[in-house]
């Protein structure tokens, strides 16, 4: 039994964890920063207790002070939440050694996917489709890896083993660049990630970023919950999430769905996962897993009627998956914004400072995951999102217009905000009509903002 979890996170997702908890009646424990005190989910928790100053590194990052607070609250679960230390291998195995669970994956899950290679290598294994590429790390052969380059065919990508989310990658376009990208690639790779060992694969020029969302209880059951298309991104940051994914066909879902869920199967895997996949000319390309609660999880959830946060703690407690893959059936059309203190006209410079005033949106179809209120003051210490619109309906026009009307009721005064980007976005013919590729809406910026 789990009847007390400690929430090692800060912002919307630590209240979105929260919230599960009240719901589920297990008892919570905030960890905060000394910037944080008066964050919305410290002040609902049961207890909190503070970790240490702003500086992520001395708090939310900080491993023994997080175990040490698990110890004095009597927790007996800890929720990583996303980002700090939700996909770090030590720290989910010094959680489990120090007696407590982790909910997320087993600790060598969370290693074997935060190494690429051998990520790709257990998914190719499983039958998951693959970008065309090396399969392996690259040798110091220089004639060997011209080979491989040729039989590619150009333009290919170096990414670190150690890498991922758009970190430590390099595109070759010609033979000639070849050599030399990968040595650049090998000694960024060993001096960012302590690893320098560097994979290859084909460069896909136009793709869409369209993930997997999977449930597996690492006692041999595993489902998918249909795909997300988050190819509205700026400098690997997403903006808008949504599913469906436009155009993705049910066949092509239960597909790319059942290889995933297999894949689960197969590795053993605990937990809420994604599987990333670059898609191009109708083919799904698997590139990354996140062994972590997305951002954009509320997208599934809306279109599926399944809480994650829920089933999460569900599978922490040891529990066989209840659903079925046949009871998954993707529902209508769900969009998230993400709203975020910052200014896009300014370079999209962070926009930190107290909220002074703030009306909310509401109506059939809207959500609001968001921590702040009137008279918070956003700390210019952490990521500048600070809420997450999300606007159902029973189809994508219906999802839009909704979300053009939210937006238009969402307003936040004292900070600057990307509101009025995500205006603009929902009345962008390209977004309008659906399927846009990674690169977008970084084209379109150009002239937007
Ligand atoms: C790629 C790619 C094209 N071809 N791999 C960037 C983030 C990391 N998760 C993988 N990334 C990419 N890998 C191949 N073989 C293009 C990108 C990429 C990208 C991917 C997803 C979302 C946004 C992106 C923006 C630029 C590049």
């Amino acid at each position: 039994m789990i009847e007390k979890i400690l929430i090692a996170n800060r912002g919307e997702i630590a209240l979105r964890v929260l919230r599960a908890c009240k719901e589920m009646g297990i008892k919570t424990v905030a960890v905060h920063s000394e910037a944080d005190a008066d964050l919305k989910h410290v002040l609902l928790a049961d207890e909190s207790v503070c970790i240490g100053p702003a500086p992520s590194t001395d708090s939310y990052l900080n491993v023994p002070a997080i175990i040490a607070a698990a110890e004095v609250t009597d927790a007996e679960a800890i929720h990583p939440g996303y980002g700090f230390l939700s996909e770090n291998a030590d720290f989910a195995e010094r959680v489990e050694e120090s007696g407590f669970v982790f909910i997320g994956p087993k600790a060598d899950t969370i290693r074997m996917m935060g190494d690429k290679v051998s990520a790709i290598k257990a998914m190719k294994a499983s039958g998951v489709p693959t970008v065309p590429g090396s399969g392996g790390p690259l040798g110091d052969n220089d004639e060997e890896n011209l080979r491989i380059a040729r039989e590619i065919g150009y333009p290919v990508i170096i990414k670190a083993s150690g890498g991922g989310g758009g970190r430590g990658m390099r595109v070759v376009h010609t033979e000639s660049n070849l050599l030399k990208s990968i040595q650049l690639t090998k000694s960024e790779a060993g001096s960012f990630f302590g690893n320098p060992e560097v994979y290859m694969e084909k460069f896909l020029e136009n793709p869409r970023h369209v993930e997997i969302q999977v449930l597996a209880d690492g006692q041999g059951n595993a489902i998918h919950l249909g795909e997300r298309d988050c190819s509205m991104q700026r400098r690997h940051q997403k903006v808008v999430e949504e599913a469906p994914a436009p155009g993705i066909t049910e066949e092509q879902r239960q597909r790319i769905g059942t290889a995933c869920a297999q894949a689960c199967i197969e590795i053993g895997y605990r937990g809420a996962g994604t599987f990333e996949f670059l898609y191009e000319n109708g083919e799904f390309y698997f590139i990354e897993m996140n062994t972590r609660l997305q951002v954009e999880h509320p997208v599934t959830e809306q279109v599926t009627g399944v809480d994650l946060v829920r089933a999460q703690i569900e599978i922490a407690r040891g529990e066989p998956l209840k659903l079925k893959q046949e009871d998954i059936k993707i529902n209508g059309h769900a969009i998230e914004c993400r709203v975020n203190a910052e200014n896009p006209s300014r370079n999209f410079m962070p926009s930190p400072g107290k909220i002074e005033r703030l009306h909310l949106p509401g109506g059939i179809g809207v959500r609001w995951d968001s921590h702040i209120y009137t008279g918070y003051s956003v700390p210019p210490t952490y990521d500048s999102m600070i809420g997450k619109l999300i606007c159902y309906g029973d189809n994508r026009d219906t999802a839009i217009a909704r979300m053009n009307g939210a937006l238009q009721e969402l307003v936040i005064k004292g900070i600057d905000t990307n509101i009025h980007l995500q205006r603009e976005i929902m009345n962008d013919p390209g977004f309008v009509q659906g399927g846009a590729n990674i690169h977008y809406l970084e084209e379109r910026l150009e002239h937007l903002v």
